[in-house]
């Protein structure tokens, strides 16, 4: 056993994106690419001898190979101890978990999340600091520079270690504890939620179906909601990690998870359903008539907390990626406390729980969260659901479509749509942001259709907790009545540009919350078109995917 250093030279393209570094599968595998990234990360946190490190991915195609490099580096670069998930799976949020509870300096996720998997779809990793959050954005920063210098990597030539038995073993003098993925997770699960009174639902023949799109919440919701929770069998589907999704794209909205929709709008369907993403911290809530934005999640979250034990004494405040329709700000509001506007990432929410300004934190894309952990976790958010559940049993038949209807009825029904317009051709897409952007300054004050902008800008969020500034994080066009319409470039893509144009206008009137959401938006998607020119400048009549 010894300590190799291999030559290298750089890739170009190792910028992390919203969330890590996400490429083709064949793109990783190419020699040293991997590597490369690796030893960009250890460069970045430094000397550190006798840390403890935590790695783990969604089991899609190429974790394992990933994993076993990883660790091999991991060893040559002096790290202590590292917890390594059995079978190399730890979902996001467990990750998250375990990073926090164990104390470790950091951690590593092996995932490209709702990304196909399988070896012509996408890989990913992603760094995460002792918070158990992604890396802040002057870390990844620092990683991608140093991916630029690099002249070689440090890796020890032993292994591979058997990821499939739990316990200890050493590589070179590092501890290797391959640790139970779900243990620490369920255990947090367990603290934070009311378990008998969703065991005493199930146990009243409460029906739900999981779809766990053959990827890594599957063993995590077999284990809390059949295991732990009593519900029946079968509860759970698709609950086996595969390391191709089973040729699917787990990405937990009505599109991409049409089958779990068709089962809740069957004669005999099921009282609540969700579903989770390719590593575990999206979630999709659906009731038997309305499948639930996850902006309103977590709205409906933030003002029922304190059914649930774990945010009984209250929330001290709410955040929002900026896209994330505002019915979170309206509960806030209610509820008097702040409510914060953050750019799209989960990174950025983590000085707010960090600093206790924000308990419940959402975005648009099925992302909902709290801070027990430093990520967003899908199972939490369905947990949560279930809680509420309970506890409305007791005063009656709970329903997922009533709680949505009472929210609504309460504080208005703000309606939303993402449109995706995928794999659009790069130059064309920046041509098109550049040329909104230029707009701009003219817009505020214009009447377009029946509405009236109020302010139009690119939006910079400044860091209450530590002063840093992102700019460029995405063009709002706010209208005097609380409309707004919103484009961005993704950063989770892996071919050409992704134009996201978020759409939101807000109804009151409770006579008027059945509206089809389409149908809703349909003036503001004019004027979307109008104002950007997207159909002209792309070639595309319609989006890719609509959610
Ligand atoms: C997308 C979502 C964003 C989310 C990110 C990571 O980013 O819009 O809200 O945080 O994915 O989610 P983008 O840059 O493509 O819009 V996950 O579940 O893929 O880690
Ligand atoms: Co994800």
């Amino acid at each position: 056993m010894t300590i190799q250093t291999v030559p290298t030279t750089p890739f170009a393209g190792q910028r992390p994106g919203t969330s890590g570094l996400r490429k083709k599968v064949t793109e990783f595998q190419q020699p040293g690419y991997l590597e490369n990234f690796v030893e960009a990360i250890f460069a970045t946190l430094g000397e550190g001898e006798g840390r403890t490190l935590v790695v783990g991915g969604d089991g899609r195609y190429f974790n394992r190979e990933a994993i076993q490099t990883i660790l091999r580096m991991a060893a040559a670069h002096g790290v202590a101890r590292i917890l390594v998930g059995r079978g190399g799976i730890l979902s996001t949020p467990a990750v998250s978990c375990v990073i926090r509870k164990h104390a470790a300096f950091g951690g590593i996720v092996l995932s490209a999340s709702h990304n196909p998997g399988g070896p012509d779809g996408d890989f990913g990793i992603k760094y995460n600091i002792e918070n158990g959050g992604p890396a802040p954005e002057k870390i990844t920063e620092a990683i991608f520079a140093n991916t630029q210098a690099l002249t070689s990597y440090r890796i020890s030539d032993a292994g591979p270690v058997d990821l499939d038995q739990v316990g200890r073993t050493r590589l070179e003098n590092m501890v290797v504890e391959v640790i139970e993925p779900v243990a620490d997770y369920a255990e947090l699960m367990a603290r934070l939620f009311d378990f008998d009174a969703i065991r005493g639902l199930f146990a009243g023949g409460f029906r739900m179906r999981f779809d766990a799109m053959h990827a890594v919440s599957g063993p995590y919701a077999k284990a809390i909601i059949e295991g732990m929770l009593g519900a029946p069998a079968g509860t759970v589907v698709n609950c086996d990690p595969l390391e191709d999704f089973g040729g699917g794209h787990p990405d937990p909205n009505p599109v991409n998870a049409a089958d779990l929709i068709a089962h809740m709008r069957a004669p005999d369907a099921p009282d609540f359903g969700a579903a989770s993403d390719g590593d575990g911290d999206r979630n999709m809530i659906v009731g038997r008539s309305i499948d639930v934005t996850p902006s309103d999640s977590l709205a409906i979250i933030a003002a029922n907390a304190t059914v649930a034990p774990g945010y009984a004494g209250g929330i001290t405040g709410i955040a929002r990626s900026m896209p994330t329709s505002q019915a979170a700000d309206r509960v806030a509001e209610a509820l008097g406390i702040s409510c914060f506007e953050t750019p799209t990432g989960w990174k950025y929410f983590g000085n707010l729980m960090d600093a206790n300004l924000a308990t419940l934190c959402g975005e648009e894309s099925y992302g909902t969260g709290s801070h027990h952990i430093r990520e967003k976790d899908g199972l939490w958010a369905v947990l949560f659901w279930l809680n509420l559940l309970a506890a409305r049993a007791k005063s009656g038949n709970p329903s997922v479509d009533e709680i949505v209807r009472e929210h609504w009825a309460r504080f208005g029904r703000n309606y939303y749509s993402r449109h995706d317009y995928e794999a659009v051709d790069a130059t064309a897409a920046d041509r098109m942001m550049s040329a909104l952007r230029e707009k701009l300054p003219e817009l505020a004050g214009r009447t377009l259709g029946r509405f009236r902008v109020a302010e139009a800008d690119d939006f910079t969020y400044n860091d209450p907790v530590d002063g840093s500034v992102a700019t460029r994080q995405g063009i709002r066009i706010a209208m005097v009545d609380g409309s707004r319409i919103v484009f961005r470039l993704s950063g989770t893509g892996t071919e050409g540009a992704t134009i996201r144009l978020y759409l939101e206008r807000y109804e009151a009137d409770p006579a008027r919350h059945d509206i089809g959401t389409q149908e809703a938006l349909s003036e503001l998607i004019a004027i979307a078109d109008n104002v950007s020119e997207l159909r002209q400048r792309t070639g595309r009549e319609s989006p890719t995917v609509i959610t």
